[in-house]
């Protein structure tokens, strides 16, 4: 082991337990229907119980919630419906005496068009602030710089108020103006700003959307890839080169004096970038494996995806695991805030039970890597069940909605499409308990609870030894316990009986050797264990062995330690 890797290994965050708070919809302190930081502290044992050591937030600062807080009008404050400055302080200090640290969501592609420098821009496009965003001329012709397509829909250019000669850019919604990152004071602005949040105490940053920072610049038409005339912008953004400088200058200035724990939203991750992202001397501390959340994704939008089967979501894993490899770390989900409920997305509907999330819920959590859980994920919440597109919320699911009828699809079909990905699924309430509202709010929740929250809560599971909610603390505490902490941490991965279809099995090797084994399917499964054994944790009750022969029921997950 080199000097380098040695080195790392030291750093804090190496095997511990991440939590995504989606702060709109985890808790509400004041009954005005949207969850806030003093909810998040007054659930703060609740974490810590789960074996939760870092705490990302979804952002906090003041918005306009064009999209949720994912446009940001003023970087140095919190928003007044989540809370205050000193709410903030008391969460850090308060997760901080309970051994957790903050992440906060550094989202800088993109602030809010009502944003002062925005603001400014609009006033003056040749000023200081103009020079802040993508500013351009629109054509004698009309003709807009380029055709691409925004990740919300529609064209990425919008006019600019008050100049109907110009527009500006969006790559995502148009309140969301894309940020010049080749203007070093905007840079500058970003870095600062960062460093503000780390002097304050937060341990680091989920970085957002930060592969489209670079801009394939000048701007050009490409092929139209659907019958509006726009072309995915995705291309552009994988393909462009210099990305790289600006996150190492980031990383230089303000992530390593630091000692920053950060984690890029890469989505393009291209084999030859992975080292330069999270190698030893990566741009960030980890990044998402993504590969099974992109898997089946096709251009024409989501009524052309494939569905994912279980052997399909193995596939990308195993795939993922090797290409980063043991100096790589990677973080593992599969759920967050832009994603329907992993139950309804990986399990298939005869899947859909206790059962069936702690097999899925072991199979990634022991990976190689930091284990992220996503609110609700711990009890099982489910999709959202939808009747009608009028109850989305999500403007990509309103988009994808209309896509699909566009494209020719039925109502019925689109919706159900629509309603399958939608990111409202993720976005309802976390359901506390049986009362009204899940114990969420006492009043009228901003996004409607999930009906299913009498069925689904964390209070029945709380007082239930087997429950969902009772297996991911007993997955925290394994990967804790002192025995096995360094082999779940750092230990090598390797796959095993990849070719069996849906049996997701893996070695974990360090100081002591690990087996994790999730039969992710109805049917029984066995396999040859000719070692001596102990099961560490077990998603059902016992299991067979036979002339060295271990069953698996259908689904079914195990951790074993060979001896
Ligand atoms: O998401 C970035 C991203 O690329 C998304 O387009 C994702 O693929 C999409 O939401 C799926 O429907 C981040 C945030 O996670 C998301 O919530 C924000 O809306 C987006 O950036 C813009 O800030
Ligand atoms: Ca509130």
């Amino acid at each position: 082991m080199d000097r380098n890797t040695t080195e790392r290994k030291s750093a804090w965050w190496y095997g511990r337990i991440a939590y995504q708070i989606y702060l709109k919809s985890f808790s509400d302190s004041n009954g005005d229907g949207i969850g806030d930081l003093r909810g998040v502290i007054s659930r703060l044992d609740y974490l810590k119980d789960l074996g939760v050591d870092i705490l990302w937030l979804s952002p906090c600062y003041p918005s306009p919630w064009a999209d949720h807080g994912y446009d940001i009008s003023d970087y140095y404050d919190i928003d007044p419906r989540y809370g205050t400055l000193s709410d903030m302080d008391e969460l850090i200090a308060e997760a901080g005496k309970r051994g957790m640290r903050i992440l906060l969501d550094l989202v800088a592609n993109h602030c809010s068009d009502e944003h002062a420098w925005f603001r400014k821009a609009c006033m003056d496009p040749e000023g200081r602030c103009g020079r802040y965003f993508y500013i351009e001329d629109i054509a004698p012709s009309g003709k807009l710089p380029c055709n691409h397509r925004s990740v919300f829909g529609g064209s990425v250019w919008e006019p600019l108020p008050g100049h109907p000669d110009k527009v500006y850019l969006h790559t995502f919604h148009k309140k969301q103006p894309d940020l010049n990152w080749e203007n070093p004071e905007v840079r500058e602005n970003i870095y600062r700003n960062a460093a503000w949040w780390l002097d304050r105490g937060i341990a680091g940053f989920r970085i957002d959307a930060v592969t489209y920072i670079k801009k394939e610049l000048p701007f050009a038409d490409e092929p139209a890839d659907r019958e509006d005339g726009l072309c995915y912008l995705g291309r552009s953004a994988e393909s462009v080169e210099g990305l790289g400088v600006f996150l190492r200058e980031m990383r230089d200035c303000v992530f390593v004096p630091a000692q920053a724990f950060t984690i890029g939203e890469v989505f393009n991750d291209q084999e030859n970038e992975l080292p330069l992202m999270i190698g030893e001397d990566g741009y960030f501390s980890s990044m998402f494996d993504f590969s099974h959340i992109t898997f089946g994704m096709k251009r024409l939008g989501w009524y052309s995806w494939d569905r994912i089967t279980t052997e399909d979501y193995k596939q990308c894993v195993m795939d993922a695991q090797r290409r980063a490899g043991k100096r790589r770390y990677l973080s593992n989900v599969i759920e967050n805030h832009d994603r329907p409920r992993a139950a309804n997305r990986y399990l298939p509907p005869e899947g859909r039970t206790e059962a069936g999330k702690k097999c899925l819920a072991l199979a990634y959590f022991m990976l190689r890597g930091i284990p992220f859980i996503y609110q609700g994920q711990e009890i099982g919440m489910e999709n959202y069940p939808f009747r009608s597109a009028a109850e989305f919320d999500d403007v990509t699911a309103i988009d994808e909605y209309r896509v699909s009828l566009a494209a020719g699809l039925g109502e019925d079909q689109a919706l159900e499409i629509s309603a399958g990905l939608s990111r409202d699924n993720a976005r309802t309430p976390v359901q506390w308990d049986e009362t009204e509202n899940a114990g969420f709010t006492t009043g009228m929740p901003w996004l409607p609870v999930n009906p299913g929250y009498t069925r689904i809560n964390v209070r029945e599971q709380e007082e239930r030894p087997d429950s969902l909610l009772n297996f991911y603390r007993a997955m925290a505490s394994l990967r804790k316990e002192p025995k096995y902490f360094g082999t779940f941490a750092w230990g090598d991965f390797e796959p095993a009986w990849e070719d069996r279809g849906s049996l997701l099995a893996y070695h974990r090797k360090g100081e002591r050797h690990l087996l994790v084994l999730a039969n992710l399917k109805p049917e029984e499964e066995s396999v040859l264990l000719p070692f001596r054994c102990q099961v560490l944790l077990n998603t059902a009750e016992g299991c067979r062995m036979e002339n060295g022969r271990l069953f698996l029921a259908g689904w079914q997950g195990i951790v074993l330690e060979l001896l």
